[in-house]
């Protein structure tokens, strides 16, 4: 019998003529991966976007608005204890502590963020109450918790028996090396378009397994890890954060589709970018998607194995990223 993964990978590869998307695309190739696409639409990383779009599809299908269709959407994962990067049953740091970083951002510019935050399930709604009841944009810690508690947001424990075995394996030797495309690479982030054309994007991760406690990554930092711009379009990214910060990826994507390139020749820039300026990028993943106002798509991954999902035209695809470095597999 086919595995779910062997079935969706082999729709991604049905799709990916269609979509024109490449599955195994030589090394910088713009416009591999972009497909012209109707409204709405909405795109996320990894397999989990799957589920993730689906839930954003019943906002978007009905007419709603771009950017309740990705709080929606990348809340499904948030609440999955079976997924070990985001949300509840994240992976903690190496201080056995659980913690998480979100962002969100509307068709105004508006936006919220949320970091290093404890102990509540969707920290994506908690930026978003940032975003719509405070002054600010970041709420960091302590703070973050303390907010989303006077919101009525539960408090709960978000350590499951799964991630705490996984720690107490990981502190047998303590090593700190994150595996490409494995265990520390699944955040969700997502962008939609709705039917009115506007767009909005969504981020949410528990961040690097085993990170030194604090660490905030690119997934909150507003224009790192998620930027759009109604007038232009929108990128989210995924994979070391750290790298991502240092290029302000996501933002940089954006300003280069409003110079002109295509959301595909945008993505692959960026990761040019860090190639340029980052000298261990080899150690690394880092995957982007962008979309533009007219329904373009781009997706770019430093290595091999980044996967997203696509939904548009009624149907919810797993499709495969070009990428610049082909091995390790
Ligand atoms: C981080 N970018 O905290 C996140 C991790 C990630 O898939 O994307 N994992 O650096």
């Amino acid at each position: 019998m086919k595995s779910r993964r062997q079935f969706l990978k082999q729709s991604s590869l049905a799709a990916a003529g269609m979509w024109a998307a490449s599955s195994c695309s030589p090394k910088t190739s713009s416009g591999t991966t972009g497909g012209k696409v109707t409204r709405p639409l909405a795109i996320s990383t990894w397999e989990k976007g799957i589920s993730a779009n689906a839930k954003a599809w019943e906002i978007l299908s009905a007419g709603g608005r771009a950017l309740d269709a990705v709080e929606a959407g990348v809340r499904i994962v948030e609440a999955d204890p079976d997924d070990m990067s985001v949300g509840f049953g994240g992976r903690p740091d190496r201080d056995g502590i659980v913690t998480l970083d979100a962002c969100i951002m509307d068709e105004t510019g508006n936006c919220g963020s949320v970091c290093a935050l404890e102990d509540i399930m969707h920290p994506i709604s908690v930026a978003r109450l940032v975003m719509e009841k405070t002054p600010h944009v970041m709420l960091a810690g302590e703070g973050a918790r303390q907010f989303a508690l006077e919101m009525g947001f539960e408090k709960i424990n978000l350590l499951t028996d799964k991630a705490r075995e996984a720690y107490l394996e990981w502190l047998k030797t303590s090593d700190y090396k994150p595996v490409i495309n494995i265990e520390n690479h699944d955040t969700i982030g997502m962008l939609a378009l709705d039917e009115k054309g506007n767009i909005s994007g969504a981020c949410t991760t528990s961040g690097l397994a085993y990170k030194m406690h604090g660490r905030v990554g690119d997934s909150p930092i507003i224009g790192a890890g998620m930027f759009c711009d109604n007038e232009v379009g929108g990128a989210v990214a995924t994979g070391m954060g750290e790298l991502v910060m240092k290029t302000l990826g996501s933002f940089l994507i954006t300003e280069l589709m409003r110079n002109g390139r295509s959301p595909q020749e945008a993505v692959e820039e960026a990761v040019l970018r860090i190639v340029k300026k980052v000298p261990d990028y080899r150690e690394s993943q880092i995957g982007y998607l962008a979309i533009n106002k007219d329904g373009e798509v781009g997706a770019y991954s430093l290595h091999k194995g980044f996967n997203y999902a696509l939904y548009a035209n009624n149907e919810n695809r797993l499709l495969d990223a070009a990428y610049y470095i082909a091995e390790p597999e």
